[in-house]
């Protein structure tokens, strides 16, 4: 080893191409990655160093190298975007609570905060939901009564930055060294609940377009700490994002999941079939026809996902095999006399 080598942890606040920023004891340092990361990227882009990732940091000389990746608690990932791919894409690492954070003006979208729902739950951190610009709502109790019913399992917090209603309660989510991540659309209002948790505009906000919609003004997932030593991470604004696997459908929609164990079928498909409890709770007025609908679509997407997944694994064994074949007959014409 070195003479001038340094080893530290810490974890990475911001990630740009091949490098990162890091949060460490003495403050942010960038680092590059190291050989290690660079070989486990090229099998699995996961591996890829991601925010709220802790890790280790080698020090030779002005370079920062980033040599290791502390095994992830869980993370939050999104089916690709990128066509043709299937791999999943790691918003971020190691995180305790996902605020699902959904404007209270114009009303907020349910569908989008179920499918944000299944996706805490599928990366195993606990879901909260944040209903902001409540400044702006005509109704809120009837808003937060309306989205705690779907919310099952999750915190709902109406939250006001301007009128400083809510905050309290989001710090309180995390204790120190947990992590809270904020997703959300654009124009939401994450960066600006991030500024008044700081206490600081560290993170620049916009103003909104006449539509009502936010203009993207986030560009990159960031982490920031707080003075509780708490961390938050502010996100860019999601358009879409898909769900990879249908694990954390059962525990958004467990609603729908129990009343389905009182169909009169094992397989029932709730469509219209006799003895259908859940048609049944709709018929009562228990559970709106749109959530059934939205539980549908959702796993709809998500077989789908899978079953991509699936095909790109097939695909890599195949493409294995092969080199390995390839190996195998190259070093039976060497072995020739
Ligand atoms: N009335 C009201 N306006 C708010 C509130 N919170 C944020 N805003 C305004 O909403 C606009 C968008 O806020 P941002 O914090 O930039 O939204 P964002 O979710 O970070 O948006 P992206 O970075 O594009 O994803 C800004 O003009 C804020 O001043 C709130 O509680 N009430
Ligand atoms: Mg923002
Ligand atoms: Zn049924």
């Amino acid at each position: 080893m070195p003479a001038d080598q340094v080893i530290a942890d810490g974890r990475v606040s911001r990630v740009d191409r091949g490098m990162c920023d890091v949060l460490t004891s003495r403050g942010t340092v960038r680092a590059q990655w190291g050989p290690d990361i660079l070989h486990a990227v090229r099998q699995d882009p996961a591996a890829l160093p991601s925010v709220g990732d802790e890790v280790l940091l080698e020090t030779q000389g002005d370079q920062i190298w980033l040599t290791h990746v502390v095994p992830r608690r869980n993370a939050v990932t999104r089916a690709s975007v990128a066509p043709g791919s299937s791999h999943q894409q790691v918003l971020a690492a190691n995180i305790d609570v996902l605020a699902i954070c959904e404007p209270c003006q114009p009303t907020p979208a349910e569908g989008r905060i179920e499918r944000l729902l299944a996706l805490a739950w599928e990366s195993a951190s606990h879901p909260a939901v944040l209903l902001t610009k409540a400044d702006l709502s005509p109704d809120l109790a009837g808003t937060v009564e309306s989205i705690s019913r779907l919310a099952l399992g999750a915190s709902v917090i109406a939250v006001s930055t301007p009128d400083g209603i809510g905050l309290d309660e989001v710090q309180e989510l995390t204790t120190a060294g947990q992590a809270l991540a904020l997703l959300g659309p654009s124009g939401a209002g994450k960066s600006t609940i991030v500024n008044a948790l700081l206490g600081s505009e560290a993170m620049p906000t916009s103003h909104v377009r006449d539509d009502g919609k936010g203009r993207h003004t986030t560009a990159h997932r960031e982490l920031v700490q707080l003075d509780d030593g708490s961390f938050i991470i502010d996100t860019p604004g999601l358009r879409s994002i898909g769900l990879s696997t249908s694990d954390g459908l059962d525990q958004a929609f467990a609603d729908i999941v129990e009343l389905s164990y009182g169909c009169h079928f094992n397989d029932c498909a709730h469509e219209t079939e006799p003895g259908c409890a859940v048609l049944a709770a709709i018929e009562r007025g228990d559970v709106p026809p749109r959530r059934l609908d939205s539980y549908r679509k959702l796993l709809r997407e998500a077989a789908y996902q899978e079953r991509r997944g699936d095909a790109r694994l097939q695909a890599e064994e195949r493409a294995r095999w092969k080199s390995f074949s390839r190996q195998i007959k190259q070093q039976t014409r060497r072995n020739r006399p």
